[in-house]
């Protein structure tokens, strides 16, 4: 038998309501838009992956459309042709000749993985490695821009038993207004939920120093992201300083990022996304820097669709600690998705399918109506 190839790389921008605005320090969201590849295989197994980013280009370097002309231009005649079923050679070919673009590369890691997970009937949890967890707790975030409504929100999900850890998306409006606006929220829920927060790079050092200790005051649990991405110092400074842990998020853009963090203790807790670091198999190598250097994991998010949260969930399944949960809710912030079946979620937990790759199927019909003309 001939060994698969890689034939053709189809990608489809999809643009989909979400249930309400979501807002961000740098962003409001009025909807979400997903980069979705099928990877086509001389044998006739498509792997699908997902590339999605926040806010075209107000989030990371990559926009939508900028991961849809890379992919076909750029990965495309690279991988086009190659032995499908080596993936390790195939994210070396990639990485030698492309520089960034971790959200394009997660997705072609993840379409590559789901191909062979098909292949060999195994999923892309035991192509890692195997999972040693089915279910993954999940916060929400809270983005309404409204205290009465974000309070409602969350009393909805602690009734629906869906959520009980609670991001907060701060950073737009003045510190004080925001630490206000937590401290409300916090009071509201008491010890039935967790309180976190993300200024997605917000503050300045000063502010920060103040603000870490108002937010601990009001029972928040850890600051995700206060100062801007390349502010390492900064954020090693803050972090020696602050009552409450911080998260780096947005610092950490490849696995060499994750790497100067853990060197410098800029922060005791990493947020792991696949998109930031090139896939489901290399976000394992952000995750054994902070294992080795025993910093805190957390599974994020760049909501996703379901292709890239499920893709996730296989990932942070295989990982030994998972001490702050994850934050895997992208498919519930969507009115729509494009899937055959909704990913599950009970009992404050994302559960992971069965099935070979990812265990998902496209619904080629939604598909279709959804993709961008
Ligand atoms: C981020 O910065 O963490 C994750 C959850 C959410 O609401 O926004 C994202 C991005
Ligand atoms: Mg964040």
């Amino acid at each position: 038998m001939s060994t698969p190839i890689v034939q053709q790389l189809e990608v489809v921008i999809v643009d989909l309501p979400t249930i309400r605005p979501h807002k961000l320090a740098m962003h409001t969201m009025k909807g979400q838009t997903l980069v979705l590849l099928k990877l086509h295989c001389s044998d006739g197994l498509v792997g699908i992956g997902e590339a999605t980013t926040i806010g075209g280009l107000s989030y990371g370097a990559e926009s939508p459309e900028s991961i849809k002309t890379n992919l076909e231009s750029w990965f495309a005649p690279l991988i086009v042709g190659q032995d499908a079923t080596n993936i390790n050679r195939l994210i070396m070919r990639i990485n030698q000749h492309i520089r960034g673009n971790t959200f394009a590369k997660s997705a072609v890691e993840t379409a590559l993985l789901d191909a062979q997970g098909k292949r060999l009937n195994i999923s892309v949890a035991d192509l890692l490695g195997g999972r040693v967890r089915d279910g993954l707790e999940c916060a929400w975030t809270l983005a309404s821009g409204d205290t009465g409504r974000d309070i409602d929100e969350a009393e909805q999900m602690l009734a629906m038993r869906r959520h009980r850890h609670f991001k907060l998306k701060i950073g737009a409006n003045d510190p004080y207004v925001d630490i206000a606006h937590v401290s409300a929220i916090k009071r509201a829920l008491g010890d039935r939920a967790s309180v976190r927060v993300d200024v997605n790079q917000a503050w300045s050092e000063a502010v920060a120093i103040r603000a870490s200790r108002l937010l601990a005051d009001g029972g928040v649990e850890l600051i995700e992201q206060p100062l801007h991405r390349s502010d390492r110092l900064g954020m090693s400074r803050l972090n020696a300083k602050s009552p409450i842990p911080l998260m780096a998020d947005e610092a950490i853009e490849s696995v060499a990022d994750s790497f100067a963090l853990a060197q410098m203790a800029a922060a005791p807790i990493f947020a792991l996304k696949i998109a930031k670091t090139g896939g489901p198999k290399s976000v394992l190598k952000t995750a054994a820097i902070a294992e080795a250097a025993g910093i805190g994991l957390y599974g994020g998010t760049m909501l996703e669709g379901t292709v890239g949260t499920i893709a996730s969930a296989h990932a942070f399944s295989t990982l030994e600690s998972l001490e702050w949960h994850t934050e895997l809710f992208g498919p519930l912030l969507l009115t729509e998705d494009v899937v055959i079946e909704q990913p599950q979620y009970r009992d404050f937990q994302l559960m992971l399918p069965g099935g070979a790759g990812l265990g998902i199927q496209l619904d080629d019909d939604k598909l279709a109506f959804f993709s961008r003309k």
